[in-house]
């Protein structure tokens, strides 16, 4: 069985993950990750239990027990690039023996939850409401770097987003990869669905013109008239697409819920989306831990 190098399997002196700076005991299989790291506190100030707060850069994690149930709640800061790192470090910690340095032979899957903000694409979704992501549409890159290959639906799917928004390859070459089915049925009663931009910035990557001209300053428009069978754009953030796709290729769970912070096109930002991520937090955690 090939040895893993400590240049590519870099661990801490404590044989900790290098990033996340968690050891495998650290975390359970149910995962909250959320953008925020102010964000895990929140999270854990809903448990019954808390059993270990870990931090290194950005990467908070709070592990503790909710309805019976083990579950860790880990802040990935912003972006696909710190996407990468917490799904191969989280990846590592249930399915690579940290010791041998081998891949193990009897794979965990995890269930992993996105608990974030956005920006709306449609008019009837409003601020402080709440969106869950069915598909999330690549604009970052990031999975190009990995052998991915979409299936059928995901396929048709994306070449019908290229095709009406005349997707400009000056841009990136994006893809496009489905949630998990099983988490989005457990969680997504009576919640808004759709497809997720993920986009590499918050600003010209999401259409905002504050002085720099863009390359397609229509492109957000083409989105929100995208039509495809009961598919539509509905949000834009910045880590869904890396989450599901790297979660698909590493056989995790994934799907994404967000909080509406931003409306597009009524130009409106919350005045207060603490009150409304309260109530996603606590619903995320009854859902995911229901029997
Ligand atoms: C941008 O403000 C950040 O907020 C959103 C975006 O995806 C990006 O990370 O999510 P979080 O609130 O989870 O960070
Ligand atoms: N997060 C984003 O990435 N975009 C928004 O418009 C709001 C939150």
């Amino acid at each position: 069985m090939k040895k893993l190098a400590p240049s590519e399997l870099v661990l801490n002196p404590d044989g900790s993950v290098y990033h996340l700076k968690l050891k495998p005991e650290h975390i359970g299989q149910k995962i909250i990750v959320v953008g925020d790291p102010g964000r895990v506190a929140l999270i854990s100030s809903y448990f019954d239990t808390i059993e270990c707060k870990i931090s290194n850069r950005e990467f908070v994690t709070h592990t503790g027990m909710y309805n019976g149930e083990r579950v860790s709640a880990i802040a990935t800061g912003i972006g696909t690039d710190n996407i990468d790192i917490v799904l191969n470090e989280l990846d590592a910690l249930v399915n690579i023996d940290l010791e041998s340095r081998t891949v193990k032979t009897e794979l965990t899957s995890l269930e992993i939850v996105r608990i974030g903000t956005c920006g709306a694409m449609q008019k009837d979704l409003p601020v402080d409401s709440f969106v869950m992501s069915q598909y999330g549409f690549g604009m970052d890159g990031l999975l190009n770097f990995y052998q991915f290959t979409p299936d059928k639906e995901e396929e048709t799917l994306l070449h019908e987003l290229m095709l009406q928004t005349a997707y400009s390859p000056k841009i990136t070459k994006p893809y496009l990869v489905k949630g998990s089915s099983k988490l989005i049925e457990k969680l997504g009663e009576g919640i808004a669905k759709g497809i997720t931009a993920t986009a590499p910035g918050f600003y010209g990557p999401q259409g905002r013109v504050l002085r720099l001209a863009l390359n397609d300053g229509q492109l957000n428009d083409k989105f929100t008239a995208f039509q495809s069978e009961e598919n539509r754009v509905v949000n834009f953030e910045m880590e869904t697409s890396a989450l599901y796709g790297l979660s698909k290729l590493l056989g995790h769970e994934a799907c994404t819920l967000c909080v509406i912070v931003a409306n597009r096109l009524a130009n409106e930002f919350s005045k207060d989306y603490h009150p409304a991520m309260t109530k996603l937090i606590q619903l995320v955690l009854a859902r995911l831990t229901s029997k």
